[in-house]
């Protein structure tokens, strides 16, 4: 019997700003799920996208000169780099822009409306723009600032429509408290506590301020506010009232939304109450994780304290940063990002644990046995307990898969591992291999391992896709062998398997050398990013790194003579956009100048004028004209501009 489809999501991201390794972590956490459903047989639909409405994307595009489209264009670009670099499997990617999604959000709207769940009103509070939330005074943080951002809010109001919740309390908080809709369950005490026992709020969602978002279309005052247009993204994806795809009935309800704790108040009770409303079946889990943290606060484009996630994946490989931070994140909690603990982690999982696993058994079954093992083999007692260990693994890290806990199925895991380890140091194959009479007994061991790693692998490779299939080919399993059907007992890999020595797959990272080196990458990377937030909060272009040119001595310097001259006339050349043809006094009987400046001064502009010229410049013909020297100009961000120079300056006179 075929199973029942299997559809899991992520947020859509904000497209305002680089991915970051926090983005990641969510992905990478989906991803590997999504892998694991598919190698299980299942029909997966894995869904991500970009959130791309909004006030903030209208500034940030406003800033930068091109529309609220061109810009998030360009974002959305980076984000599916980011996802194919490290070998995001999804299925479809969503963009609240589609025509589709928007024609399904409008419909979503209006049946809201009709049902009488959407009414006009008016929003006031205290609202911080780059968050686009409305904040009570209660929740601001100590300095009366967003207590996302921490910056200012100011007092706001507004004529909006309002989503009634009300009618959908009882409902939602059994859900929360009596099913297992919410992982971890223990956070449906903060949301009843919080959010329902006080009486659920009328949510705000429409908004008359700005226009970057999807029109109301019974109201073209106003556009629909984010967490309408976002949410029915987990729905018009599959073809929710548009005609674009029709695998709303195979998919729908969701059997996994992931998220973090920011967003869980939207999907925990908003959503389904959307849901409700709509007459929609709820999804099966909203699984919350909590933050990748740096230096205390959430990783963060606003904050400006986040991890480039290609900078660590060109260090240490994409497979090495997805199990660390799939490692270290426990549903529910946050999780501290730091080099120090992703490099013990990796040296301590990867290299020495399961990489050397790996290492060391096809290099003895190279060193014993040529290469290819000999069929005749002689079990010992200790060898079931280990057997019984391996086989053992599927059903848990299934359980654990199921229950949206990567971290502890990773960790189970790892414990085989360490238990294929210590059954080398157990069978001591380096002393059987000295011995003759042992040789039976020697390949049973390494046929175990063998086996071992064949499991093993399988199961992590949907956490570390590119490093497990370099793995089967040197324990010379075939893609049968590794299908998860075979993952539940030995006696797989053929009993003369040949094994084939390939490159170390995790290799172990100098502790001390690294540490300094990437604190001050991520260093320096952090400062860029911060630079060119203030830069951006104060609507200025960011500063390019600036390089200088190799240093030179005052005797060369001395060989560049620069003088004070006045342009006494100035016209273009011809057949020329770029140029202009300056005639100079520069105090020593004049000269022609040609400059390429014509797209940013007309010929009056500079008549007159006193500048700096190179003096001893070689002469040379600019477009067939004459050119002796050059004179000085500054590259900004707003073109070339001349230096010019006091008038009460002679001309003629020497600049040092
Ligand atoms: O909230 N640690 O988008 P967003 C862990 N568009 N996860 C993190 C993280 C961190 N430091 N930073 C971001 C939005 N994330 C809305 C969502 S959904 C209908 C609309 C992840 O770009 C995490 O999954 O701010 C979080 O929930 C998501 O990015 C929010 O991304």
């Amino acid at each position: 019997m075929s199973k029942k489809p299997f559809y899991i999501t992520t947020p859509i991201y904000y497209p305002s700003g680089n991915p970051h390794i926090g983005h990641c972590y969510t992905t990478v956490a989906c991803d590997s799920i999504a892998r694991y459903k598919r190698m299980q047989g299942y029909d997966v639909m894995f869904l991500t996208g970009t959130d791309e409405h909004g006030l903030k994307i209208e500034q940030k595009a406003a800033e930068a000169g091109v529309t609220p489209k061109e810009y998030v264009d360009g974002i959305v670009e980076k984000f599916k780099k980011l996802w194919s670099y490290m070998n995001i499997s999804y299925d479809r990617y969503i963009r609240t822009t589609d025509d589709y999604h928007i024609e399904s959000v409008q419909k979503i709207f209006k049946a809201l409306y009709d049902k009488g769940y959407i009414y006009k009103g008016e929003y006031s509070g205290k609202y911080c723009t780059p968050c686009e939330s409305f904040w009570t005074d209660s929740q601001l943080d100590e300095n009366g600032c967003c207590p996302e951002c921490h910056r200012p809010v100011k007092y706001a109001k507004e004529e909006a429509y309002f989503f009634k919740m009300s009618p959908f309390a009882d409902r939602i908080e059994k859900l929360l408290t009596e099913t297992d809709y919410l992982r971890p369950k223990t956070r449906a005490v903060e949301l009843v506590n919080n959010f329902i026992k006080p009486g659920l709020e009328d949510l705000c969602v429409s908004r008359t301020t700005f226009k970057w978002g999807v029109p109301v279309s019974f109201d073209d005052k106003h556009v629909v506010y984010v967490w309408i247009d976002a949410l029915s993204n987990y729905i018009t994806a599959l073809g929710y009232e548009n005609g674009k795809y029709n695998e709303f009935s195979k998919y729908w309800p969701a059997n996994v939304h992931m998220v973090a704790k920011d967003i869980m108040r939207f999907h925990a009770i908003i959503w389904p109450a959307m849901l409700m409303a709509l007459e929609l079946p709820l999804p099966e889990h909203l699984a919350v994780h909590g933050w990748i943290t740096m230096n205390g606060e959430k990783m963060s484009k606003s904050l400006g304290n986040v991890v480039d996630p290609f900078v660590l994946g060109e260090r240490y490989g994409q497979d090495a940063i997805r199990y660390h931070i799939l490692r270290e994140m426990a549903l529910g909690a946050d999780s501290l990002f730091s080099n120090e603990i992703m490099i013990n982690r990796i040296n301590s999982d990867l290299a020495n644990g399961f990489g050397n696993l790996v290492s060391r058994t096809v290099a003895m079954v190279d060193k014993y046995f040529g290469g290819t093992l000999p069929t005749e083999r002689k079990s010992a007692p200790l060898d079931d307990e280990f057997r019984a260990a391996v086989t053992g693994l599927l059903p848990e890290v299934d359980k654990y898969i199921d229950e949206t806990k990567i971290k502890q199925a990773l960790e189970e895991i790892f414990k085989v591992v360490d238990r294929a380890n210590k059954y080398i140091d157990e069978t001591e194959p380096w002393k059987l291999g000295k011995d003759d009479s042992q040789k039976a007994r020697l390949a049973a061991v390494l046929y175990n391992l063998l086996e071992s790693i064949r499991i093993i692998s399988a199961l992590l490779a949907p956490f570390m896709p590119t490093t497990m299939p370099k793995v089967w080919e040197q324990i010379g399993a075939s893609a049968e062998d590794v299908k998860y059907e075979n993952l539940g007992k030995f006696d797989v890999l053929p009993a003369n398997v040949t094994v084939h020595k390939g490159e170390i797959l995790f290799p172990r990272i100098d502790v001390d050398k690294e540490i300094d080196e990437l604190n001050d990458i991520l260093r320096k990377n952090m400062e860029a990013a911060q630079a060119k937030l203030s830069a951006e909060e104060k609507g200025e272009e960011a500063a390019a790194p600036i390089e200088l040119a190799p240093e030179i001595t005052i005797d060369d310097f001395a060989k560049v003579e620069i003088r004070v001259a006045k342009v006494v006339a100035c016209e273009k050349v011809k057949k020329s956009d770029k140029l202009l043809c300056l005639q100079l006094d520069d105090g020593m009987g004049g000269r022609q100048v040609v400059s390429g400046i014509a797209q940013y001064y007309a010929p009056e502009d500079l008549i007159g004028k006193k500048l700096q010229l190179i003096a001893n410049l070689k002469p040379v013909k600019l477009r067939g004209v004459d050119s002796n020297g050059m004179i000085c100009a500054a590259d900004t961000p707003d073109g070339v501009k001349v230096i010019f120079v006091d008038d009460s300056i002679p001309v003629g006179s020497k600049v040092r």
